[in-house]
């Protein structure tokens, strides 16, 4: 627990989460147009489905509704790494999931610091999608050296949020004012450099190799990328993107439009062609760089390891289908029709044990609890309307569908294709931690909601 003059990690990632947007808004003026037309539409979804604003008001989640946001970054060495998951931690981020992304042509693996207990997550869930560049897959040896060396010549971070961290780390926390200067500080690693530290030739090296690892390697710090609002309706949000002048992605990634949404549908709009200056301009040529960009993304339930391994087969019969994979015109047609398999209310999904939810008792339950059972059966409990089912909410990632980000907005049309396996160990001892596994992090929010509600019974049985 937080010292008392100490604020909490939750506070901290708040003003954090906070700034970053400000900061983005100004950066990307599209993202703040972006932010408003969710807003909008989350406000007309919830007038339209009240039994929708019943269940996030019961679940705690409508308060967090507006300040909710992920963010991606990439790194390019295992000092990074391995610092910034020691400063995500002072806003209480912990890396969760491991996700190859070098099987879609991108040579990087990643994970996701987030909050990771139920209070945290309603408290505020704001998230970073990490990478690490793989300088292993840059095949010419020459232009690999060339890149760890460029890159180990960079430090990303200020004195001032590396003192910080460590205050942290000794006392447990920081007080008020040190949060504030942390946030600052913090923020100078993610923020937009557009003078590059290489030549103009070197960038076009690496460029060449991949455009991702010229991101990662020619600028002084790893510039925030994106940020994503939630939004309760993707198919509305994509729809009006056009009118509000942002060119928006083709196809929704993940899982079709569905009455019980499932893990997580992301759209975004193109990355912004932006102006750089390399290390030798004014000689030949103005630079540009193509890296920032917008997103939105709808979240549903959280999948058990069986609802996964449905999703993943179902996924992948549509997208191996033909070879324009999710490019294809009907590809909607055929994601909708692949997915007809998969239940698509909250009992069939509860009871074939696809999904996750959170149960408690009802105001009829409560008042009844000293006449149940400790152990009484809990879908009996649910059908006499004494307990209460909500969905959980998936916090976490989709490796095909951030493949899909990556790609629709790395620009260029070159399919890479690496022989790479994923390599979490590897990444884990780069991080300098293990990643924890999201699914059992579900199950266990799942069972301590049993417990409760079997404790409440209990309690008043005994
Ligand atoms: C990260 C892309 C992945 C998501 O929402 O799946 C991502 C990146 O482009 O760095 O953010
Ligand atoms: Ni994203």
């Amino acid at each position: 627990h937080t010292p008392a003059h100490l604020v909490s990690s939750d506070e901290i990632r708040t003003r954090f989460s906070r700034a970053m947007s400000e900061m983005y808004r100004t950066e990307v003026p599209q993202y703040g147009t972006l932010v408003e037309l969710v807003a909008d539409i989350n406000a007309q979804v919830l007038q339209a489905d009240p039994a929708l604003q019943a269940q996030m008001a019961h679940s705690g989640e409508l308060p967090r509704l507006d300040v909710e946001r992920h963010g991606a970054i990439r790194v390019g060495t295992a000092q990074e790494l391995a610092t910034l998951r020691r400063l995500f931690a002072v806003m209480g981020m912990q890396p969760v999931g491991y996700y190859d992304l070098s099987v879609a042509g991108v040579p990087v693996h990643s994970t996701a610091f987030r909050p990771v207990t139920d209070a945290a997550l309603l408290a505020n869930p704001f998230r970073v999608f990490t990478s690490l560049l793989r300088l292993e897959l840059i095949a010419d040896p020459a232009l690999r050296a060339q890149a760890a060396a460029i890159l180990a010549q960079r430090n990303i971070f200020t004195p001032g949020v590396l003192e910080l961290i460590a205050q942290a780390e000794a006392a447990g926390g920081l007080d008020s004012a040190d949060a504030d200067r942390f946030v600052q500080e913090a923020l100078e690693t993610f923020r937009w450099h557009s003078e590059a530290t290489v030549d103009a030739a070197t960038y076009d090296a690496l460029q060449k190799s991949h455009r991702l690892v010229a991101d990662v390697v020619c600028f002084k710090g790893p510039h925030i990328n994106h940020l994503t609002p939630r939004t309760l309706d993707i198919d509305a949000a994509q729809t009006a993107m056009p009118a509000r002048g942002m060119d928006a992605k083709d196809v929704v990634e993940g899982p079709p439009r569905r009455a019980c949404p499932i893990l997580l549908r992301q759209t975004s709009f193109k990355a912004l062609k932006e102006a750089v200056r390399f290390t030798d301009a004014g000689a030949d040529r103005a630079g540009a760089h193509t890296a920032r960009f917008g997103e939105i993304e709808q979240r549903g339930v959280a999948l058990t390891h069986q609802g996964r391994a449905l999703y993943d087969r179902l996924l992948g019969e549509v997208r191996s289908m033909g070879n324009a994979g999710s490019a294809a015109a009907d590809y909607p047609t055929r994601l909708a029709q692949a997915f007809a398999q998969f239940p698509d209310s909250h009992a069939e999904l509860r009871r074939q044990g696809l999904a996750f939810y959170r149960y408690s008792l009802t105001a009829q339950g409560q008042a009844q609890a000293g006449d149940l059972a400790a152990d009484a059966d809990l879908e009996q409990l649910l059908a006499q309307g004494l307990v209460q089912a909500d969905p959980i909410t998936y916090e976490d990632f989709l490796p095909v569908s951030a493949a899909g980000i990556f790609q629709s907005n790395l620009g260029g049309d070159e399919q890479k294709h690496y022989q790479a396996h994923a390599a979490q160990q590897a990444f884990e001892a780069d991080l300098g931690a293990p990643v924890l596994d999201e699914i059992a992090l579900y199950a266990q929010s799942q069972q301590r909601s049993i417990d409760a509600v079997r404790a409440a019974l209990g309690a008043v049985t005994a």
